[in-house]
């Protein structure tokens, strides 16, 4: 590929752009999904056309756990949702512990929930502490759309001792109801959503032992897949188990993740179909490495075997999302790297997200799959900031050289852009000589 080189830049003085608020369109398509508040235990579910993603709301911890230590502290809420995977939209809070008729106010604890759709109404399930008592209870809040206004029931569904609940309902319409609590539990539910309908059963029995929490069931080619966080050694992995029934026996598959390489000690998932792809919804500790009960979402593309098994799930920091060129494109959510290094932008403030820091001569990132569309853009712009500024190569199908001037400050420094690039290009960046470059984002316009 022939080499362009472009050596006068465009200097620009503005500030490179900020951080998307709660309750803002937030734009990624990378990972972690939401930023701005932390994001866990996600269930995503199919409505009107658009996934929504029902996570709970981690917070700076405010509660304590029995050895002292900062625990859990899940007040309330959100509901997110997308068309693309890429563009979301907080639709806010939709439930909150002071508004739980038996829940107790103050306990933060309104851990990992589900929603389902049935016969015209959207049923939120979700765990919280009984004002009455110890542990944990499931309680039901009911909505006419998938974003609320969701109203709680007055009592939590008896029968249910634990947390994590997930819905499953057959294509018969009847529905079951999946939770934890001392093993992985299992029950028809009455028809109106709302009550059990039988005795629960055991379901982890033939499964390998460890612990076990946030089951996740679905049926695919007319079988059930149970799937489950699963505590094989230290922290938790993602796993599974195929049924021929909704509620067992389940035969014992393997690992749809791995543990963190970081030690996040948990993690949470669904699986969901959309638009003819299937898609992992997890968490990890991102933006707070330090404490790993403030997680966000995450999402990767996930695959099945010929004979209905799982491929396992390497995570990415690219995730699932199309990324278009004429967005702010963060390539420290890279697809692969080499010499060069990621940090936070503020270190006091994760949610400004990260930087690529590129060092020596040869420093690489690349991002793959970016969106150039049918038009191949004029410029590019780099958000950098380098002291002694550097000459860095660019490609993207085509491939050329840029001199960055030396900049103490952040800025945008804009090239004419001397190849075309249209359609899907993975992008490269690498630094060919100079010193530091500190890059925040690139866009094509
Ligand atoms: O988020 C609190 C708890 O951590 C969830 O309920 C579990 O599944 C684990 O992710």
């Amino acid at each position: 590929m022939k080499k362009l080189i472009v050596s006068a830049a465009l200097l620009a003085v503005a500030g490179c752009a900020g951080v998307p608020q709660t309750g803002e369109r937030i734009v990624t398509g990378t990972n972690p999904v939401i930023s701005g508040q932390f994001t866990a235990d996600p269930t995503a579910r199919v409505f009107e056309g658009k996934i929504y993603m029902y996570p709970s709301h981690d917070i700076p911890s405010v509660v304590t756990h029995s050895d002292g230590s900062p625990w859990f502290s899940m007040p309330d809420y959100h509901v997110f949702s997308s068309e693309d995977l890429t563009e979301w939209t907080d639709h806010g809070v939709i439930l909150k512990q002071e508004d739980v008729p038996w829940g107790k106010p103050d306990a933060y604890a309104m851990w990992a929930p589900d929603c389902v759709f049935k016969d015209g109404k959207y049923y939120f399930y979700f765990p919280d502490a009984p004002a009455s008592g110890m542990g944990f209870g499931v309680g039901v809040a009911v909505a006419e759309r998938p974003y609320g206004p969701f109203v709680p029931q007055k009592e939590q569904i008896k029968g249910i001792f634990g947390i994590d609940p997930c819905v499953l309902i057959d294509d018969d319409g009847t529905s079951y109801i999946y939770w934890a609590g001392m093993g992985i539990r299992g029950c028809r539910l009455n028809d109106n959503m709302l009550e059990l309908d039988g005795e629960p059963q055991l379901l982890d029995q033939n499964l390998p032992a460890g612990f076990k929490e946030g089951p996740f069931v679905f049926k695919r080619d007319g079988r059930y897949y149970l799937t489950y966080p699963w505590v094989r050694d230290n922290t938790e992995t993602l796993a599974y188990a195929i049924g021929d029934s909704p509620l067992g026996p389940f035969e014992y598959k393997g690992l749809i993740m791995k543990e963190s390489p970081v030690g996040c000690w948990t993690n949470h998932h669904s699986l969901v179909e959309y638009r003819g792809q299937w898609y992992l919804f997890y968490h990890h500790n991102d933006y707070s490495p330090d404490f790993d009960k403030n997680r966000s979402v995450r999402i990767d593309k996930v695959f099945f075997n010929d004979d209905g098994t799982i491929q396992e799930v390497t995570p990415t920091l690219r995730g699932a999302g199309p990324v278009k060129a004429e967005s702010d494109v963060h390539i420290d959510r890279y697809s692969s790297i080499e010499g060069a290094s990621i940090a936070y932008l503020d270190p006091a403030d994760s949610f400004k997200g990260w930087k690529t820091v590129f060092s020596q001569s040869g420093d690489k990132v690349c991002f793959n799959e970016l969106d150039f569309g049918r038009k191949s853009p004029k410029r590019v712009i780099f958000c950098v900031r380098a002291s002694e500024g550097g000459r860095i190569a660019l490609t993207a199908g085509g491939s050329a050289e840029f001199d960055v001037p030396a900049t103490d400050e952040w800025k945008e420094i804009s090239f004419p852009l001397p190849f075309k690039a249209v359609g899907m290009k993975d992008l490269q960046v690498e630094l060919l000589s100079g010193g530091i470059v500190e890059l925040d984002w690139i866009t094509f316009r």
